[in-house]
């Protein structure tokens, strides 16, 4: 009976267009309902839906034009109050507890920016989203979990809406893991007491946060792909399973970013019910409402059912429940169906009066149902997000929920309890960051926080004694969840990595073999695959180019990751190497997706903390489509303390050829440079390369370092050459002489990648055709080498009176003379790092400008980094400096073929 009261509530709620306009049978039609009623009341709901999909099925097949199937449901509670369970803790004292740190964030931001105006924050954030947050702290986010062997593995994931945080800083004051100093602190972090960041970044709280979250879009795609990978764990068998969540608290503004919605499809075809999004529906991002034409709640509640999730709406508080028994002729719904989101936030911008007439003055009948309420108690009619009740049920359903993630659209009010001055519901609710004497004390009373109006009109932070019931409630809930939240694991596994002799294939060159260095870097990650130690931990991430970059044998060397397995032969399952998919495969094969691949290196590169198990990424990519594509990705990553090698292959722009001008990098150099953490490397040889790896895993998984990697990987094939003596400290420092001339050298001749071998070639050209002797050198690291500088170069600064230290780059060039001529895949401004310290010597050859199709020699001769451009810029330099006749110079130009009248390929 239940279910068909319901469905006829909605029925009469929803009136869906009918296929025609008008009933032609009124008598056949009520014959069929009866029959259906029927089927609904004796027999069950699945039935009666069941046949009515067959009979949709037969009208398609018949070639009936249906109205397309609706996404959305009634804009009401998903879960009916008669489902609802009660509520497992204290109310009361939960609002209490919540009403303090309500007033302790908003505090928080007022007081700053009272000392410091222009130091900004945000209140109205977490005053929209402060009922989410305390449900899930009191009853939801554990702090650690036991593993079936016993040992406590981390808990839930929550990545916290970024610009809530005075929230979480509140909650953490209260709990008394924060100091006094440092609230007071909050965006004061370079002062001589501890500050609190701005945001959520583990790199400047790393016992605090574990997620940067606040540029928005980062957090969906990253809780979406750590949930995933939280399920890669367990099916290789590197953490125990368990019921752990990934909690996502995202702005419905948010969700216009393309990452958030991007890759939900993929939460569903994984069947991630480990995943948990809760979006905080205030109807506002910054500037205005989101859909103030629409309803951002529908349109988000299709395109997630759509997409196949578990979508829980929480629209409206208990207050309405009442009012909605009330409602036979299901008018309440209608009105709340009709009124767009802007109307929704101009009802709660006003007073109740404007929200009476307004809202329920529309039909009698709505007016009629509120005529005996007064105007308080139709102002504390609340939406779904404010009260605890709705959300626990919300939560808890999540939570249960088997097979899909769920996404709860939960309505609240931005600046809710802040008053006009707060900006409650208003437009300028995201900007406010003052309130003013009047709004300070009816905070007070709203919430009934026992505080003077003296301290509420200071806006000075309130503690209630230790022993109060509340501080005992809040951390006894803690305790029954683990511990506090959140918090941040520090610790990690580390493991023994190779010593260098176990690259031994790739020291001893290729025994002139052509191969380029992203099959050295192939042959590398073949081989750590295998190792005992660290082979397991190792996770080959990949997005559709593993052929490209010749690493196919992988698939079925260790198999690519599959949760359901390999459902189907693969067509080439008669070959050695066929597409290999399994549930414990290594290889995260991802698809077209930088953004979620990067969101996979994220996960493993940050799972020595989340898991407490060091895992190895490798992520391997087509560089073009690497930072410049995804780069507040790989921001967030160095942010998150993250480790692992970003190899960014198919590098440089003439070294990838016939692909032209969008797929040709000179420029990913640049932009990791950019990264602090990043050191970035642009090996020439397989030697350079294992020494890199090397050195980066012993750093980063044997010694603890929070850096990363990234490497450029080129597709030319040569011959790669044994590792001269003594080379492994320049490799990792930035540089190295390769091959020293017959004499005393006149110039340098500096490569890095491929170029290296222009180089030497020009090397040969100098000393045949000129009589010119040059040294040549590999240069792996200009933003090492320029990274030490500075750091020397600082230290004699702020050390007048000491003995000048010199950078590496001095100690190595110091006893040389003559120019420096550096050539480069990537543009000038690589080399051009370490110009300061080389007294005007360096000339930087390049590729600055748009890329082109055609062979190398062709796209090398028009970038002018080739073996006869070096000599060219020798000459040159040489002739300048008198050291070589001008007139010779001014020939050579022409005999070694160059452009002279050409436009500049940086323009062209
Ligand atoms: C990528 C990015 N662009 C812009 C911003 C600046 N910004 C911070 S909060 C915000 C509005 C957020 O609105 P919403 O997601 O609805 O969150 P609410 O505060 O309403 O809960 C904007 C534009 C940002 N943090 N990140
Ligand atoms: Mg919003």
């Amino acid at each position: 009976m239940q279910a068909k009261a319901q469905l006829e509530q909605q029925i009469i709620a929803k009136q869906p267009a009918p296929l025609h306009s008008s009933d032609g049978d009124p008598q056949e039609t009520a014959e069929w309902l009866e029959a259906w009623d029927q089927i609904l009341d004796e027999e069950s709901p699945q039935r009666a839906a069941y046949l009515l999909t067959a009979l949709t099925e037969r009208a398609r097949s018949a070639g009936l034009e249906l109205p397309p199937p609706s996404f959305n449901t009634p804009y009401w509670n998903t879960i009916r109050v008669e489902d609802e369970l009660p509520y497992p803790g204290d109310l009361e004292i939960e609002r209490r507890i919540k009403s303090v740190i309500r007033w302790n964030a908003m505090a928080m931001v007022v007081q700053q920016n009272k000392k410091d105006a222009g130091i900004g924050g945000h209140i109205a954030t977490y005053a929209s989203i402060a009922t989410l947050m305390e449900v899930g702290f009191n009853h939801f986010f554990r702090a650690t979990i036991k593993d079936q062997e016993g040992a406590n593995q981390p808990g839930d994931f929550v990545y916290f809406q970024g610009h809530a945080s005075p929230g979480i800083y509140s909650r953490a004051f209260l709990e008394g893991r924060l100091s006094l100093k440092q609230v007071e602190n909050f965006r004061h972090e370079l002062r001589e007491e501890p500050g609190l960041s701005s945001y959520p970044h583990p790199w400047l709280m790393p016992d605090f946060w574990r997620f940067p979250t606040v540029s928005m879009g980062l957090a969906s795609l990253n809780a979406i792909y750590q949930a995933r990978f939280m399920r890669y764990m367990e099916n290789r068998e590197l953490v125990a399973p368990t019921d752990r969540k990934v909690w996502a608290f995202l702005g419905d503004g948010e969700m216009d970013e393309p990452e958030s919605m991007g890759s939900i499809t993929l939460a569903s075809r994984e069947r991630l019910d480990n995943l948990i999004f809760v979006i905080n529906c205030n109807l506002q991002r910054l500037d205005g409402p989101v859909r103030g034409n629409g309803k951002v709640i529908q349109e988000l509640e299709a395109a997630f059912r759509g997409a196949g999730w578990n979508v829980l709406k929480v629209l409206w508080g208990r207050g309405w429940d009442p009012l909605f028994a009330k409602d036979r002729a299901g008018i309440l719904l209608k009105r709340m169906e009709e009124c767009v989101d802007g109307e929704y936030q101009s009802f709660r911008a006003k007073e109740a009066k404007f929200l009476r007439e307004q809202f329920f003055g529309r039909y009698p009948e709505l007016a009629e149902m509120v005529a005996d309420m007064s105007d308080e108690e139709i102002w504390d009619l609340r939406r779904g997000g404010h009260d605890s009740i709705k959300v626990y049920n919300a939560y808890r359903r999540a939570f249960e929920h088997k097979g899909q993630p769920t996404v709860i659209l939960a309505k609240t009010i931005k600046g809710y309890g802040l008053g006009p001055s707060g900006g409650e519901g208003r437009n300028l609710a995201h900007q406010s960051k003052k309130l003013d004497e009047n709004d300070l004390v009816n905070f007070t009373q709203r919430f009934n926080l026992p505080i003077s109006e003296e301290d509420a009109k200071a806006a000075k932070f309130y503690l209630p004694p230790e022993n109060s019931p509340e501080v005992i409630y809040l951390h006894e809930r803690r305790r029954e969840l683990g511990g506090y939240y959140p918090t941040r694991e520090t610790k990690s596994d580390l493991v023994e990595t190779p010593p260098l002799e176990f690259f031994k294939e790739q020291l001893s060159g290729s025994d002139g073999r052509e191969v380029s260095t992203t099959m050295a870097f192939v042959r590398v990650l073949t081989n750590l695959l295998k190792d005992k130690t660290v082979g397991k931990r190792v996770v080959p991430i990949i997005p559709d180019e593993a052929r490209t970059f010749g690493m196919e044998s992988l698939f079925r060397q260790v198999g690519i990751y599959a949760s359901q397995g390999q459902l189907y032969q693969p067509h080439d399952s008669d070959m050695f190497l066929y597409y290999k998919e399994s549930k414990d495969g290594q290889i995260l094969e991802e698809g077209i997706t930088e953004a979620g691949s990067m969101c996979s290196f994220t996960a493993a590169g940050t799972a020595y903390s989340n898991y407490g198990v060091e895992m190895i990424p490798f992520y391997i990519f087509y560089s073009m489509f690497g930072f410049q594509r995804i780069g507040d990705f790989v921001w967030a990553f160095a942010d998150a303390r993250g480790r692992g090698f970003l190899c960014g292959a198919t590098a440089g722009r003439t070294t990838l050829n016939g692909e032209g001008l969008q797929h040709q990098d000179g420029h990913s150099l640049v932009l990791s440079s950019t990264a602090p953490t990043c050191l970035s490397y642009d090996p020439a040889f397989a030697y350079e390369i294992a020494v890199i790896i090397q050195n980066g895993m012993r750093r980063m998984y044997q010694e603890d370092e929070d850096v990363f990697y990234y490497l450029a990987l080129y597709n030319e094939n040569y011959a790669q050459p044994p590792m001269p003596e003594g080379a492994e400290e320049g490799i990792i420092k930035g540089v190295y002489k390769l091959r020293a001339g017959e004499g005393k050298p006149k110039a340098h001749l500096w490569g890095s990648g491929p170029m290296v071998n222009e180089a030497l070639r020009a090397q040969r050209i100098l000393a045949e055709q000129y009589n010119i002797q040059t040294d040549v050198w590999s240069v792996t690291s200009y933003n090492e080498l320029r990274r030490d500088a500075l750091r020397v170069e600082r230290w004699n600064r702020l050390h007048p009176a000491e003995p000048e230290r010199l950078p590496y780059i001095i100690q190595v060039m110091r006893e040389t003379e003559g120019p420096i001529i550096a050539s480069t895949d990537y543009m000038k401004i690589v080399p051009d790092q370490v110009a300061p310290w080389l007294n005007g010597r360096l000339i930087s050859l390049g590729t600055d400008g748009f890329g082109r199709s055609d062979s190398r020699e062709y796209l090398r001769a028009h970038f002018e980094i080739d073996a006869e451009s070096i000599v060219a810029a020798t000459l040159s330099r040489l002739a300048r400096e008198g050291k070589f006749n001008v007139k010779k110079a001014a020939q050579a130009m022409i005999d070694l073929g160059l452009r002279t009248e050409a436009i500049d390929p940086s323009l062209a």
